[in-house]
């Protein structure tokens, strides 16, 4: 069954930052956001989770991705399961099935425990384990009713955005000294991928957030600037889990992953069942203009671009889904897809929304799902509330949800598409 769903994630929309024992993350605390803007509230779907279930059900989708707070399950990130957080993400699940819903659970989308922060987060090695410790609570109460587990969502922003260049928690500017924080999510990712297996967890994937990568000119500069940068955005997070093996890392100056170990190869290249796909765009690159990295963005130029100014460029998934077949030949599932817009009247979301679903469905690949991001207007990490996603909008001041033109159009598509 081809999945049709829309994606959120528990930093984004839940809100009750204090409830049920849940304990901080590293985004709690997070200073440079937008306005000073706070997901104390969010989108209040931690007491309003049942609303949005009816709205998922009216929408006609049949899968939804959401994703479990860390610091709901493990408050500490260490030691037993806070039973109140499990619970919680029971409830939502069991509504989803009964609702004919698949629940699509995402483990990691980066709000890391501050206390597993304070031990080095993941710099640490350690964090790796304490991830799969977490995974084995949450499958031991739930794999037996999740239809799709996903272990981490894009480590590549969390690596760069995070710990390299510090505009996203925990706020670390590294540069290149971040990549053990990479290794280690993707560690992480397969010693969960062997505590779900061991939970009874079906189809499990890695969700990374790829962009096509486009020399900006013929030359072989260019061309060889592209390909660090595709090594460090794409390969880099797909290789290892799917072909046992980094990619060559000396455009960089580096021999080897930093932080890679014997064995860890093998843990990482666990057989998992696909790859979850978050596009956005295309990205246009350069050759180098200062010493410190083998590449310059040089900006996607010619395509009209979303209210946060990203490019509209609905061939590149297409373009990416067949390169990804090509190299990897596994399943691949649309995880994340979809852009900002302000307005309940949406028709540019709607137009990106289509190019994109039948991109996705003419690729040469063996794509078996499709979520929009955004289910509802959420809070958009160092944007705060000014990005808004969503197919449901959101009021912030009080919590109301209402459908825009791209919910009622997105149930009609699915409808009416053949897959
Ligand atoms: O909101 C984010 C999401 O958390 C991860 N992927 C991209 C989205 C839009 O920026």
């Amino acid at each position: 069954m081809f999945l049709w769903g829309a994606a959120t994630a528990a930093f984004q929309i839940e809100g009750a930052l204090s409830e049920d024992g849940r304990g901080p993350s590293i985004w709690d605390s997070f200073g440079p956001v937008r306005d000073g803007h706070t997901a104390e509230v969010a989108c209040d779907s931690y007491h309003r989770w049942a609303d949005d279930v009816a709205l998922l059900a009216g929408l006609g989708v049949n899968a939804y991705r959401f994703s479990v707070a860390w610091t709901r399950i493990q408050p500490e990130g260490a030691g037993p399961a806070n039973a109140k957080g499990l619970d919680h993400y029971e409830l939502l699940v069991d509504a989803l099935l009964a609702a004919g819903i698949t629940p699509a659970l995402t483990l990691f989308h980066w709000d890391l425990p501050q206390a597993l922060q304070d031990r080095g987060g993941w710099l640490d090695r350690e964090t790796a384990h304490r991830f799969a410790d977490y995974a084995s609570l949450v499958a031991g109460r739930l794999a037996d009713r999740v239809g799709l587990w996903i272990t981490l969502n894009e480590p590549f922003v969390h690596t760069v955005f995070g710990h390299g260049l510090g505009v996203h928690a925990p706020g670390q500017a590294l540069f290149l000294d971040a990549l053990p924080a990479a290794h280690h999510q993707l560690l992480g990712h397969g010693l969960a991928v062997g505590a779900l297996r061991a939970a009874g967890a079906e189809t499990v994937l890695i969700t990374n957030n790829l962009s096509p990568v486009w020399p900006a000119s013929p030359s072989a500069e260019d061309r060889a600037a592209a390909d660090a940068y595709d090594a460090l955005h794409n390969r880099m997070f797909n290789d290892p889990v799917f072909l046992g093996t980094y990619p060559d890392l000396t455009a960089f100056g580096l021999d080897a992953m930093p932080g890679l170990r014997d064995g860890d190869l093998a843990v990482i290249g666990a057989p998992i069942d696909g790859l979850g796909v978050n596009y956005y765009n295309p990205t246009r690159i350069s050759a180098p203009e200062s010493p410190e990295l083998p590449f310059t963005d040089a900006g996607v130029e010619g395509y009209p671009l979303t209210a946060f100014g990203w490019p509209v460029v609905p061939d590149g998934l297409r373009e990416l889904l067949t390169g990804l077949h090509e190299r990897y030949g596994v399943p691949l599932y649309v995880t994340e897809n979809g852009c900002s817009y302000e307005g309940l009247d949406d028709h540019d979301r709607i137009a990106y929304l289509d190019g994109h679903i039948t991109a996705a469905l003419e690729a040469r690949a063996d794509v078996r799902g499709y979520f929009v991001w955004s289910l509802l207007d959420n809070f958009e990490w160092a944007e705060g509330y000014h990005q808004r996603f969503g197919l449901v909008h959101v009021d912030f001041e009080t919590g109301a949800r209402t459908p825009k033109a791209s919910y009622r159009w997105f149930r009609e598509r699915i409808q009416s598409t053949d897959t």
